[in-house]
């Protein structure tokens, strides 16, 4: 991967994750390596059905089980529902969420009972012994049909199962789509996915009922809302409830929660005054871990003669399940602002509709919308591109926002603040060699062959809303650093270490990164929507400076010189011009927290500093990839042959992470298009509930791909970072499936929904 590094700067150099040493030689603690004394452990007993009304539930036999402590229905936590729903789309229509079922159950996996016990054993065997009696009533899983007329209602007081409609107008659609030369539609619909993390959730939580405080270790991604949601949920006050993820297996969007059982933990902690934990098995993680994707949408391209967007239209149904993630709007109003992509779409006519299904909730995972809307209108481009039988990249090229609009705003109302789309298309297609590519590829088919390019162009949006940053200089002269986004793979120890170093002029190995603790630092907001380099690294920036300016100032002090004939070098100041007038931080900080005459007149002791980085909008990711793939006729086994893809991240901290952040979104990418997918029957029955079901790609299935750096700075934050934590899930997908169409093409296929197993592709090539 090629990057810019300056030699004297850690920012822009490959280093490798300090985080790594831990976690290889399997030192790293994770909510399950946690047993605090008295821990009692708690299960679960789950309703088996999609739908049903509990009409007897008998937990007296369970009470007097062995090991058994307590045993809770829902009537006892009934008073701390429901659980919360960022209200993002005005009207939304909100379903009860209570923690443990009320009288009816509307998904498999919704708690009917909780044990708790001495040990997970006995709280598993107690579950068994909880009699349970059920009227089964209709469900219904898919969102299309949850909307349509006569579907079993998921909540009587939720007319249609329809939770919100949301509506983006701009231009003038109807006299685009009247005057157009071309029109192409297309109906895509997404399987629904799981994210599969590797450590499924976990809480432990325990309550000291002498300093009245509680506090939850989970495997999370956003410690701060979890603490605040129970807080709240709890009566408690926010400094009564500390948060902790400690190391974390995998989130990839699912694990910002709340989840009814951190809610749950805590209030069987406060209750019984000894630590609980819950540690979710495989199988409940697939039946209550929000799910993803899964959504319908009719769309239409209107085009001039010459291959212009003139509007684009789209009627796009979400599923959400059955119970609201707080995320819930999240993605599905993504999937909308989102779908004009890379390119100049003067009008637009897009509805969106969040349908209610007798289904585990469906919400936020790596993409979050993104992917769905980038997929959609690459489709829709290719379809175009072959209704005027233009070359794909053609057609690109005549629509691609030029990089001289930006700040360019686009019909649903994002501001892209930078990028050169043509430039990372042509990038990606040189790199490719692609007219050599189709040469090839016409004499591969006159052979009889199955082959096909798929080109895309990408945008991502990242960096939404503020982080905080907090950076301590201590007398030692090393630094802390503290980050209000909570790390869960990415290895912002190493990457924030990098950014601090530069910014107050130490080395990264004199940084100390601290994360995910809702105790230490400032309140934070959390890691989803990849967000955290631009907006974690801004706010330590900002806190650096700080730091830096007022250490320039004491050293100027006790080197007897003016501020500005000092300047910072590694490790600390030197007067300009006399590089053996230096002083060390060391010196610095401790003449800062000597205080009194040490300090330079107007200035107080310390040496820290905190920020609220907030920019006045997203930045905006880009790219372009070409794929090559074959279909073996007999098989319909597909190959992807090769696998080209410019990205353009703005600048990069660590070429090695973000490249590896490329590769873990190629491998969830891949494993959208090509195997994975939930499914359900008409009777709300989760069918794929364990991994001998659900296919997740493996090192094998992971094609080699070629990846190229291009770098336009974000103007939006100090390191003119740009995220590309979900890249892989939003670019591969449609790349793999417009090269598999075009193999397809001579079939007379015009699209294939994901996932592209082989029996789908060997009945497309049968007609
Ligand atoms: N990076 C960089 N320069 C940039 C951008 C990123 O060097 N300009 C590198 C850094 O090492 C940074 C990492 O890439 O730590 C990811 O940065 P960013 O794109 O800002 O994303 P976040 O740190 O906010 O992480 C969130 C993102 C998302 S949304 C999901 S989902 C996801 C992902 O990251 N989940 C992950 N990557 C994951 N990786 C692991 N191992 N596990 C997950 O659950």
């Amino acid at each position: 991967m090629a990057h810019a590094s300056d030699p004297d700067k850690y920012v822009g150099r490959p280093m490798k994750r300090r985080e790594d040493r831990r976690l290889l030689l399997g030192a790293g603690k994770y909510v399950d390596d946690l047993a605090p004394t008295g821990c009692l452990s708690v299960a679960l007993l789950r309703s088996p059905h999609g739908h049903a009304r509990i009409t007897r539930l008998d937990v007296a036999a369970a009470r007097k089980a062995p090991g058994v402590v307590v045993v809770v229905t829902g009537d006892e936590v009934r008073h701390l529902a429901p659980m919360p729903v960022n209200p993002a789309i005005p009207g939304m229509k909100i379903p009860p969420h209570p923690i443990i079922a009320d009288g009816a159950v509307h998904a498999t996996g919704e708690p009917v009972a909780a044990i708790v016990a001495e040990s997970a054993a006995e709280a598993w065997d107690a579950a068994e012994l909880i009699e349970v009696e059920y009227e089964e009533l209709a469900a219904v899983s898919e969102p299309e049909a949850a909307l349509a007329a006569g579907a079993p209602a998921v909540y009587s007081e939720i007319e249609g199962n329809r939770s919100f409609r949301r509506v983006v107008k701009g231009g003038d659609s109807d006299a685009a789509f009247a005057s157009a030369a071309h029109r192409v539609t297309l109906r895509v619909a997404q399987e629904r996915i799981s994210a599969v993390a590797m450590e499924p959730r976990m809480v432990v939580a325990s309550y000291d009922a002498v300093a009245e405080e509680l506090t939850l270790w989970v495997s999370c991604q956003s410690p701060f809302r979890i603490r605040g949601e129970v807080a709240r949920l709890l009566g408690l006050h926010e400094s009564q409830v500390r948060v902790i993820a400690p190391d974390v297996g995998g989130g990839f969007g699912v694990k910002t929660g709340p989840y009814r059982e951190e809610v749950l933990l805590a209030w069987l902690t406060v209750r019984l005054g000894r630590p609980v934990r819950w540690a979710s098995t495989r199988r409940e993680d697939f039946q209550t871990t929000n799910h993803a994707r899964g959504s319908v949408c009719e769309s239409e391209l209107a085009l001039d003669a010459d291959g212009r967007i003139l509007g684009l239209r789209a009627r796009i149904v979400s599923p959400l399940g059955a119970s609201l993630m707080f995320a819930a709007p999240g993605s599905p109003s993504n999937h909308v602002r989102c779908l004009p992509g890379a390119y100049v779409v003067p009008s637009c006519d897009i509805a969106v509709d969040g349908a209610l299904t007798n289904t585990a909730p469906v919400s936020a995972y790596r993409g979050a919308g993104r992917p769905e809307a980038c997929f959609v209108i690459e489709r829709l481009m290719d379809t175009a591109a072959r209704a005027l039988k233009l070359d794909p990249a053609e057609l690109r090229r005549r629509n691609l926002i030029p990089p001289d609009r930006f700040p360019y705003r686009t019909i649903t109302g994002q501001i892209y603040d930078s990028g050169d789309y043509p430039q990372a298309l042509e990038r990606a297609l040189a790199a490719a060699d692609y007219p050599a590519l189709r040469r090839a590829h016409e004499a591969r088919r006159a052979r009889g062959e199955v082959v096909g390019v798929g080109l895309v162009s990408y945008v991502e949006p990242c960096a939404l809303g503020w982080e905080s940053g907090s950076v301590k200089v201590e007398r030692s002269g090393r630094v802390t650093a503290i980050t209000g986004s909570s790390a869960h793979g990415q290895g912002h120890e190493t990457t924030f270490a990098q950014v601090v170093a530069d910014a107050v002029g130490v080395t990264p190995e004199d940084v100390t990164v601290i994360h995910g603790d809702t105790r230490r630092g400032p309140e934070g907001f959390g890691t989803h929507g990849s967000r955290s380099t631009a907006l974690g690294g801004g706010a330590l920036v900002e806190a650096s400076v700080v730091v830096r300016d007022k250490g320039r100032r004491i050293a100027a002090k006790l080197l007897e010189a003016g501020v500005d004939d000092v300047v910072g070098v590694g490790g600390g100041f030197h007067v300009i011009g006399a590089p053996q007038k230096k002083i060390t931080w060391k010196e610095v900080a401790t003449a800062a927290y000597a205080g009194g005459t040490a300090l330079p007149a107007g200035d107080t002791p310390g040496l820290e500093s905190s920020s609220y980085f907030q920019p006045e909008g997203e930045a905006w990711s880009s790219g372009a990839v070409v794929a090559a793939v074959s279909i073996e006729r007999e098989s319909g086994r597909l190959v992807i042959e090769s696998l080209t893809w410019v990205d353009d991240a703005g600048t990069i901290i660590n070429p090695l992470l973000a490249e590896g952040q490329l590769h873990g979104g190629l491998a969830q990418g891949i494993g959208q298009a090509l195997m994975e997918r939930i499914v359900y029957d008409e009777r709300g029955q989760l069918l794929t509930g364990t991994l001998m079901d659900y296919a997740v790609p493996r090192a094998d299935d992971v094609p080699a791909v070629t990846i190229e750096k291009m770098h336009t700075p974000s103007p939006r934050n100090p390191l003119g970072a740009k995220g590309l934590g979900e890249a892989g899930c939003i670019a591969i997908p449609p790349a793999v499936v417009n090269a598999v169409v075009d193999a397809l093409v001579p079939f007379g296929v015009t699209h294939v929904d994901m996932p592209l197993t082989p029996e789908k592709l060997w009945q497309a090539m049968r007609g």
